[in-house]
């Protein structure tokens, strides 16, 4: 089991910039950092469990190890992922 959990949407096959959540993944992947994906249905309404992981609805959203939630735009988190930095929000 990895340390952080990738919760992303259910709709897998489109593996292009365009889906926020392959994105990320993408960027995980290059950087081969573990992590386990948590999907979701996609337009699924309101997403209460997304909602009180991360104060938001939309996915991707990154799961850290104890247990609190990283979520920008996609964009954002792919270059925070590729930097090597610490996940998490900007300081
Ligand atoms: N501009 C946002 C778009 C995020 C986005 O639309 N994510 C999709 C999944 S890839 C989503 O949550 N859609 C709304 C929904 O499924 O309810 C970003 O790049 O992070």
């Amino acid at each position: 089991m990895a340390d952080i959990k990738l919760h992303r949407c259910s709709y897998t096959f489109l593996h292009t910039d365009l889906d926020a959540c392959w994105k990320v993944q993408r960027a995980l992947d290059e950087q081969g950092i573990a992590y386990d994906v948590v999907k979701h249905g996609y337009l699924k309404g309101k997403r209460p469990e997304i909602v009180a992981l991360s104060g938001q609805k939309l996915l991707p959203v990154i799961e850290l190890p104890d247990g609190t939630a990283y979520r920008e735009e996609s964009s954002a988190m792919a270059a925070r992922v590729r930097s090597g930095e610490p996940l998490g929000p900007a300081a």
